[in-house]
């Protein structure tokens, strides 16, 4: 007999097996299409596919890297990985052009990676050291690079919402061809903010795109446990904003999907609502075992591994040879070995430091020394 824990436990497991079928059932109408034409013919070009391979194997290796450093210290604070859910800033990426801003939570090794920032800035980082791209001083939650328009890196739950809002707004103002694209993750569209957002951004139709990272769980909250809606794409219905879910393992789907939603901000016509349906293979951060899932469920979502897809769409349709994919995997591998280098070298910010980049107001008369 099941005691009450275990029951309840049973009841949202199964729940969740509910939930993927009618996922997949849309997943599978909308990726449809891009799968038997990529079967045959590969849709895009040899770089377009060999950065998606490189980029997204250096989120993976890079952050492998990260897990075993926290492990052992090195890394400290708070830490949450990005691994499963690599196609998401990949292929996003790819479909945008430069001057295009980027914003996301907290989960943010891998957007600044994908845009190409230098990795050794991006490990100095999460070791709290001067060389980082924060300084130092953001540590792993509040990733910037200015060079690249990634905007961050925000820890508030919902925060950067209608902060990408505005950044969008700017360049709408500013009467420019370019936009923001404004991450968040599953658990902040029950935050007011994400409403306020959506409301704003279609009755201004600001060139934004919100996409919504779909894991299937806040920490160890699954989506069906706070809400009815689980398809959670609809929600765009409610503001007339065109909305749609994506298979988030296949970056081919997600770069489709981001390309015709710049086409609508660019042309004018306003926000889109993008719900890429992913998984994160690790727990929600290092402290979490994630017991609120079954092995299998992990299982099954490594069958469809981003990085993996993409590889053997390369193999199958003769894109690059294994040849040329080992290069690639000696180069992550080298890259990631020099940026722990270089964060181990690297020194730790001075004191006062803690009293420099606070305010954009040189002369704020509050610091004083
Ligand atoms: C306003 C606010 N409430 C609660 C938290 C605590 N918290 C941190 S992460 C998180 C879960 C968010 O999940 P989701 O948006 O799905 O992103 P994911 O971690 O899955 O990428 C919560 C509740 C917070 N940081 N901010
Ligand atoms: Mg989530």
């Amino acid at each position: 007999m099941l005691d009450d824990f275990n029951y309840f436990a049973t009841l949202f497991v199964v729940k969740r097996k509910i939930f993927r079928v009618q996922k997949y059932k849309i997943i599978a109408m909308a990726s449809a299409k891009t799968k038997s034409k990529t079967k045959s013919k590969p849709k895009y070009s040899k770089e377009t596919y060999l950065f998606w391979y490189e980029s997204m194997l250096l989120m993976r290796r890079f952050e492998e890297k990260a897990g075993q450093l926290y492990g052992q210290q090195k890394i400290k604070g708070f830490c949450h990985l990005y691994i499963g859910q690599e196609a998401c800033a990949a292929g996003s990426v790819s479909a945008l052009k430069k001057g295009d801003k980027y914003i996301t939570a907290y989960r943010d090794h891998a957007h600044p990676i994908a845009l190409g920032t230098d990795p050794k800035k991006i490990m100095a980082e999460l070791f709290a050291k001067e060389t980082g791209v924060s300084k130092g001083k953001g540590g792993s939650m509040h990733m910037f690079d200015k060079e690249n328009n990634f905007f961050g890196g925000h820890g508030i739950v919902g925060g950067q919402i209608p902060l990408g809002s505005g950044i969008a707004f700017a360049e709408k103002y500013n009467k420019t061809d370019k936009l923001c694209i404004t991450y968040f993750g599953d658990g902040a569209i029950r935050q007011g903010s994400f409403h306020e957002s959506l409301n704003i951004a279609m009755t201004y139709k600001i060139p934004v795109i919100f996409v919504i990272e779909n894991n299937g769980y806040a920490m160890g909250t699954s989506v069906e446990r706070t809400s009815n809606v689980t398809d959670l794409y609809k929600l765009g219905a409610a503001y007339d904003m065109p909305s749609a879910a994506v298979d988030g393992m296949s970056v081919e789907s997600v770069h489709e999907a981001v390309v015709e939603a710049a086409v609508r901000a660019r042309k004018g016509d306003g926000p889109t609502l993008l719900e890429f349906r992913t998984y994160r293979y690790k727990g929600h951060s290092m402290s979490d075992p994630a017991k609120y899932r079954t092995k299998e469920e992990v299982e099954e979502y490594k069958q469809k591994d981003p990085v993996e897809q993409v590889k053997n769409t390369i193999l199958k349709g003769k894109i690059a040879s294994e040849e040329e994919l080992a290069k690639i995997v000696q180069k992550v591998k080298d890259q990631v070995e020099e940026s722990v280098k270089f964060a181990e070298e690297s020194d730790y910010p001075s004191p006062d430091e803690a009293f420099k980049d606070i305010y954009a107001q040189n002369d704020y008369p509050f610091i004083t020394d």
